[in-house]
């Protein structure tokens, strides 16, 4: 791309400047498990996840403003707008699950909200919480209260940060449930246009970003089945790996059965069949 200039890179997406105002995110079909990218990549994915973050921001504009500008025909790349992101990544919490799960078995608290004792692994929580955490610049992001990130944010816009969050979680969370996926928990990241407007970016309500669990297997008390990467793991595991770099190479057959998965979750959340969005991937912006 001889116009782009490469600004950042994530485990599995790239970004690029295209001018002063504009950024072009694009999504790689590279998968981790356990925090380690592997080297089999899962064709189709950075699609998949892609058409989501799109289906989602077209479904979500009244609830807040994001930085989608458009879909390119690669149906991996996204045209968005540039802003000044927050330092913290914006986590809500359905279900207690992962670090969550981990700091409620510690300290009866996730996040400074304090839970009712007695919780399982898995719960769905009464409400919805917002647990922020630190953005890391190496390894994992931290955990902090809500106190903390207000320091980071400022308070009125740690408050509207929240509401916005908890709004987007809610809705997504109902959308995907009729349709039998199980949305535990998801990261937004946020960031601030020329107006001071609090606007949605990164990529949003996907697979990547979020816990996706089978609904129909839904079984509080231990950890749940992931929708699209428990082939992943469960063949990582029987290899014996120590979950250190480098990963094992996936066969042909947990590449295609997980390929498979995440084109499922697109087709059931969106109701659009995947060719159609190959064909024309503003298809998921109508
Ligand atoms: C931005 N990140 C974190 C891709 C994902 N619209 C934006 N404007 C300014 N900055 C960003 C966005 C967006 N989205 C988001 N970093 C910069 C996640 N990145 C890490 C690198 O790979």
């Amino acid at each position: 791309m001889p116009d782009a200039v490469h600004v950042g890179s994530g485990k599995v997406r790239e970004l690029y400047a295209l001018d002063d105002e504009r950024l072009l995110l694009v999504a790689s079909d590279r998968i981790s498990t356990f925090d380690v990218v592997l080297p089999t990549e899962v064709p189709d994915k950075g699609r998949v996840l892609t058409g989501l973050s799109g289906f989602w921001f077209t479904r979500t504009r009244s609830i807040a403003p994001n930085h989608l500008l458009g879909l390119r025909e690669d149906g991996r790349s996204t045209e968005c707008r540039r802003l000044e992101m927050l330092p913290i990544e914006c986590v809500v919490r359905g279900y207690l699950s992962g670090s969550g799960w981990r700091d409620y078995s510690a300290t009866g608290a996730v996040c400074g909200h304090e839970l009712p004792a007695g919780l399982v692994e898995s719960t769905r929580l009464p409400e919805p919480i917002f647990t922020p955490a630190t953005k890391a610049q190496s390894g994992h992001d931290e955990n902090i209260t809500g106190a903390q990130a207000a320091e980071l944010v400022g308070a009125e816009l740690y408050a509207e940060a929240e509401r916005v969050c908890l709004e987007l979680y809610r809705f997504a969370r109902e959308y995907a449930a009729a349709r039998g996926i199980v949305i535990a928990d998801t990261k937004f990241e946020l960031g601030l246009d020329g107006e001071g407007r609090l606007v949605l970016a990164d990529e949003a309500l996907t697979p990547d970003s979020s816990r996706f669990w089978p609904a129909d297997e839904y079984t509080p008390g231990g950890p749940q089945p992931s929708f699209d990467k428990q082939f992943v793991r469960d063949f990582c595991e029987a290899t014996g790996w120590d979950k250190t770099y480098p990963g094992p190479e996936l066969p042909e057959e947990v590449v295609n059965g997980t390929r498979a998965r995440y084109v499922e979750a697109f087709e059931r959340l969106t109701g659009i069949a995947f060719d159609d969005y190959l064909a024309d991937p503003e298809v998921v912006l109508r």
